[in-house]
């Protein structure tokens, strides 16, 4: 049977959970024999949009990039799990509506939690005023309205949150 392709949209803050929970994904989708790749903020800022910072028009430039790559992929029959924060509405907007199969997950966890993760020191940078535009403390994140999917890292573990997008996604039809 072919395999469907979906990009699975993981958005969130930073230090959420995002990058963690797509890591477990994608090993279990691997172990059940699937076709996956993860695109993730992180990594992709040090190639294809490496050019590109985070100012409001840079994070838009730089979805509109991996949005092109994830719709071929998807297109393929791929399973891309994508983790930006990925702030705007309205960019999240534009991928749903180029990616034909599109599942957005919001890793939701309150910014206080993040700051006490604070996991690569970047909060406390920013809030000392070291960091121009990071998000949630000097720049946006606006929370989906509408998400197919919340995971609250807070209250649940990577592990859990990984185990309830897998869920979904089988509940959907998708695996
Ligand atoms: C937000 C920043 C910033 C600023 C550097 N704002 O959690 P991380 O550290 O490891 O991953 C974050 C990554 C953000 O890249 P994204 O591509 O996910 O962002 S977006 O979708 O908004 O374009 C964070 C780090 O880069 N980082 N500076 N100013 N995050």
């Amino acid at each position: 049977k072919e395999q469907k392709g979906v990009t699975l949209w993981l958005t969130g803050l930073s230090g959420a959970g995002k990058t963690t929970i797509a890591c477990i994904l994608e090993q279990k989708l691997k172990e059940r024999g699937l076709r996956v790749e993860r695109l993730d903020g992180d990594v992709v800022r040090t190639h294809l949009t490496k050019d590109l910072g985070f100012s409001k028009e840079d994070r838009c430039e730089h979805i509109e990039r991996v949005t092109y790559v994830a719709e071929l992929l998807t297109r393929h029959g791929v399973i891309v799990l994508a983790s930006f924060i990925s702030p705007y509405r309205s960019m999240r907007a534009y991928s749903r509506k180029r990616i034909s199969s599109f599942v957005e997950v919001y890793v939701h966890c309150p910014l206080e939690e993040c700051i006490r993760r604070d996991v690569k020191g970047l909060y406390e940078k920013a809030m000392k005023g070291g960091i121009p535009c990071f998000t949630g403390i000097n720049d946006p994140y606006e929370a989906p309205e509408n998400p197919d999917l919340t995971v609250n890292t807070q209250e649940e573990t990577p592990e859990e949150s990984a185990e309830r997008v897998l869920r979904h996604l089988e509940c959907e039809g998708w695996v």
